[in-house]
């Protein structure tokens, strides 16, 4: 299989068009250290250029998701350090730019750098016992990968401010209640069917389309409610001009279930 390349993500394909990046540094709880993440963007990258791959998977072990950055890693490092290798950023542009759309699959600890890393993801599926949290405030530190400005985003500034100032933990029933996570589920096994599923359902349709809400969906996170209807409208008028529009209503007006899309 291709994930003999890397020592510590899996790869596999649990169905079709489904590309699965599996975090595997068990000893560390998946702490995410520098050379995960190079692994992490590289598989990511290659699954977002790969024809056969049409949604991907992001997930853990049972018991972690990510506890965090690597700590150990990040003990001595300097301001001077941190800020000319612009310490972290890198992580996060890769999984923040792909055409392709991502599924977080998150079970056990989503910790700090590995709450942000489930947050990056366009949906959000965990277990009913998941551990969230951002408890850098613990180690001196606060948020470092967009944790304090999307956990607000997702779940408003009363609930994360206490939750950042605190360091405390939440569980996936309430990022669900609180509209953090898609969907819970009741174990890890229904969890990794519950993303397959999903996954492959969105693996059916037309990339095209895919690829235009997706889009269509973040930007709203970034613009005006104004910009972003415009945009949307921009978008969709756009989509006449793809094949996979005229497949897409001509096999509804024919009845026809088995669609053939162009991309
Ligand atoms: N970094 C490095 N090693 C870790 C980390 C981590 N974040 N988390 C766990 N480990 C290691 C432990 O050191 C331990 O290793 P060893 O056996 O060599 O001592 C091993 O994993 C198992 O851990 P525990 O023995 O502690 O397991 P427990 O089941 O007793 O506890 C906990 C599990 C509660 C998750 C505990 O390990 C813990 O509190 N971990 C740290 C959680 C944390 O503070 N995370 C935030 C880190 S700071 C951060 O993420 C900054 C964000 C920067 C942006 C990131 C970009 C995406």
């Amino acid at each position: 299989s291709v994930s003999s390349q890397y020592e510590n993500i899996l790869l596999e394909q649990p169905a079709d068009g489904v590309g699965q990046i599996t975090l595997n540094r068990p000893k560390a709880l998946n702490a995410l250290s520098t050379p995960l993440f190079k692994e992490l963007n590289d598989a990511l990258q290659k699954f977002d250029e790969d024809p056969s791959v049409k949604a991907i998977i992001i997930a853990g072990s049972e018991k972690a998701f990510a506890a965090g950055a690597d700590i150990k890693e990040m003990k001595d490092l300097t301001f001077s350090k941190a800020y000319s290798s612009n310490f972290i950023q890198l992580w996060s542009t890769t999984i923040t730019n792909l055409n392709k759309p991502t599924i977080a699959a998150v079970s056990g600890y989503a910790l700090g750098g590995g709450c942000e890393l489930a947050m990056m993801a366009d949906i959000l599926y965990c277990t009913s016992n998941a551990k969230f949290g951002q408890p850098e405030i613990k180690l001196g530190v606060i948020p470092g990968a967009g944790g304090s400005q999307r956990l607000i985003r997702a779940i408003g500034k009363a609930k994360a401010m206490e939750i950042i100032l605190t360091g405390k933990t939440f569980s996936g029933e309430e990022a669900e209640q609180w509209g953090l996570a898609a969907k819970t589920f009741p174990s890890f096994e229904e969890l990794m069917k519950g993303a397959t599923g999903t996954a492959s359902i969105i693996a059916g349709y037309s990339m095209m389309a895919v690829k235009a809400a997706k889009e269509v969906v973040n930007q709203s996170q970034e613009l005006p409610l104004s910009e972003g209807i415009k945009f949307e409208r921009r978008v969709f008028h756009a989509l006449f001009g793809s094949q996979d529009q005229k497949i897409g209503m001509e096999a509804f007006a024919n009845k026809t279930t088995d669609i053939k899309w162009s991309h």
